[in-house]
């Protein structure tokens, strides 16, 4: 097969590519990565050093594409199916770019750092470091609120990658900073889990979900 997805199914960051093949409808190779076994972890840091996931393989264009957003970019440039990911007009592709930036580097990131501190031993935990955290993904909801519609999807109504950025950092970080009180950000990712690209993501975590370190709080 043409395309091969370096991926783990509970992961945040490769529910975001795969929220995008699936919405898309690209035919490729799941090949999930085990990073706790070392020979795993080492195979997989041949493919790409940092050997974190997502990382696609396109072998017709002989290319190994890492990070979620670029191989969102790639789809869309490559793979008709994806096109609409990225909107054709350059304004709204700036702002759906903005908004993917700040679901990553705000919200997502804050959960991320919240989560490795959690998997950390008692006695090593930061928890100046996790305020600092929560705080990065209270001023991200803040930010990201006023710029989601109350209907449909973050640029109206095409499905874009910042939609494919949002699911994943607002399922997760819903866990860290709660969206009871944010309807408007609770009520889109009501809507995104209903889409049925997310349904089928998350169903496929299902069976991991129970290593998610903070899911009973
Ligand atoms: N900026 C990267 C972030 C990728 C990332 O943090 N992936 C996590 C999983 S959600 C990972 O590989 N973690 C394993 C590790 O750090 O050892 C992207 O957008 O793809």
């Amino acid at each position: 097969m043409a395309l091969t997805l370096y991926y783990h199914p509970l992961s945040s960051y490769c529910w975001k590519a795969l929220i995008a093949l699936y919405e898309a409808d690209v035919a490729f190779e799941p090949r999930s990565v085990n990073l706790g076994d070392p020979a795993e972890r080492a195979a997989f840091a041949a493919v790409w050093p940092l050997a974190k996931f997502p990382v696609l393989r396109d072998e017709a264009r002989d290319r190994t594409v890492p990070e979620s957003t670029i191989i969102i970019e790639h789809l869309a440039q490559h793979q008709p199916g994806a096109a609409s990911l990225i909107p054709a007009d350059a304004d709204a592709a700036l702002r759906t770019r903005l908004l993917d930036r700040l679901f990553d580097s705000y919200v997502h990131d804050g959960l991320q750092r919240v989560v490795a501190d959690r998997l950390r031993p008692e006695d090593r935990r930061d928890p100046m470091g996790v305020e600092q955290a929560l705080d990065k993904i209270r001023g991200g909801y803040e930010a990201i609120a006023p710029m989601i519609p109350d209907a449909g999807w973050a640029m109206g109504e095409a499905f874009t990658l910042a939609d494919c950025a949002a699911l994943p950092a607002l399922y997760y970080a819903d866990y860290a900073v709660p969206l009871s009180g944010r309807p408007g950000l609770a009520a889109y990712l009501a809507r995104l889990k209903a889409r049925p690209s997310v349904a089928r993501a998350l169903a496929e975590a299902e069976p991991f979900f129970q290593y998610f370190p903070l899911k009973d709080g």
